[in-house]
């Protein structure tokens, strides 16, 4: 039995960016992935989560953003709350407080740096000494992409067969540190289709998943090969790569979507454009129409102010390589 902390708990994670990216689930209940994963957790962007078990609640509950969430919000933290409770073998009612230093305008998920901090922070005020893999198995069940918010730097997850073997790992720690990524907001707003019901879309009815899943393994590998040789030219060219091929699993699923506007095209080009300048700069782009720029400290300023003519000095987000999660 688990020995529950009186006090709240409290954890900070980060969100990561992917460039190796996880699209389309083999079990959907347990968030197990056709493909292994490879992202960067990245400084700007966190949550803060706060948690504490409470005997005298008759219900869980929950603040995000100083706010009630919605009900479809609620079931999916009052379930994942159930998964910790189940781990420590009690029913308590929990209070959980949330505050996403992510804004939602620039794209990036904040489903991975919330599941991250709520699976440390919960755990922890349950009780439970989970290592980080188990810590990572935990969060991925809240939400695929948050196994690998764990950890800093760049991390893999390893799609792994079951529940005990899918979870991410740290690596390259000390490689690419120079790195940085440009988060460009062209959009705000809601996406229409979500992460979770765009790739099961791409699973059930595009052609080309099969080969999704055969060439994702064979960028993987040779992103790491690059990453280890801190080539960067080798690493923003396979990245940009398989950003462009999961989105040709949205073009191709019937009925077709894509997460693209006029304005991300707009910006494709305008990099590919810098890059035909001379200028070391490649894009990646997850499930909205928002841009990142991955590139190197030293074309930072460069690529700033030409994005910033574009778009204004607000919507260009400069982050780096981020920490992994932490006890406040
Ligand atoms: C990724 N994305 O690897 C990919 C690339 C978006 C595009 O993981 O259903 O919110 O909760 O497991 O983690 C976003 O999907 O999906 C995502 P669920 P998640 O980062």
């Amino acid at each position: 039995m688990a020995t529950l902390s009186t006090n709240p708990v409290s954890a900070r994670a980060h969100t990561n960016i992917a460039l190796i990216k996880y699209w389309g689930k083999r079990d959907e209940e347990l968030i197990i992935p056709y493909t292994s994963s490879l992202s960067l957790t990245l400084d700007h962007f966190y949550t803060d989560t706060t948690v504490q078990f409470k005997s005298n609640l008759s219900e869980d509950q929950i603040l995000i953003d100083g706010q009630q969430p919605t009900e479809k919000s609620f079931q999916r933290v009052h379930q994942f709350l159930g998964l910790i409770r189940k781990q420590a073998g009690f029913e308590m009612p929990a209070v959980v407080q949330s505050v996403n230093h992510v804004p939602t305008a620039a794209g990036l998920a904040s489903s991975a740096s919330a599941f991250a901090a709520l699976a440390a922070a919960g755990s922890k005020a349950a009780g439970l000494q989970l290592s980080p893999t188990a810590l990572s198995r935990l969060a991925r069940r809240g939400s695929g992409s948050a196994c690998r918010s764990i950890f800093g730097g760049f991390a893999e997850w390893q799609r792994g067969e079951d529940d005990l073997s899918s979870y991410a790992r740290p690596l390259f720690q000390e490689k690419l540190t120079d790195i940085r990524v440009i988060a460009l907001t062209v959009a705000r707003g809601p996406k229409s289709i979500s992460s979770r019901q765009g790739m099961k879309l791409s699973v059930d009815t595009s052609p080309y998943y099969p080969a999704w899943v055969k060439t994702c393994q064979a960028d993987l590998e040779r992103l790491k090969v690059a990453i280890d040789q801190n080539d960067f030219s080798q690493f923003g060219r396979i990245s940009e790569l398989n950003a462009m091929r999961m989105h040709a699993l949205t073009l191709s699923a019937d009925p077709d979507f894509t997460y693209f506007n006029s304005q991300t095209l707009t910006i494709m080009n305008l990099v590919k454009q810098l890059r035909h300048n001379g200028v070391a700069c490649y894009y990646t782009i997850d499930a909205g129409p928002n841009v990142k720029v991955l590139c190197q400290q030293s074309a930072v300023a460069k690529i700033a102010a030409t994005f910033s003519k574009v778009l204004g000095e607000k919507n260009v987000i400069v982050t780096k390589p981020g920490p992994g999660v932490q006890y406040l």
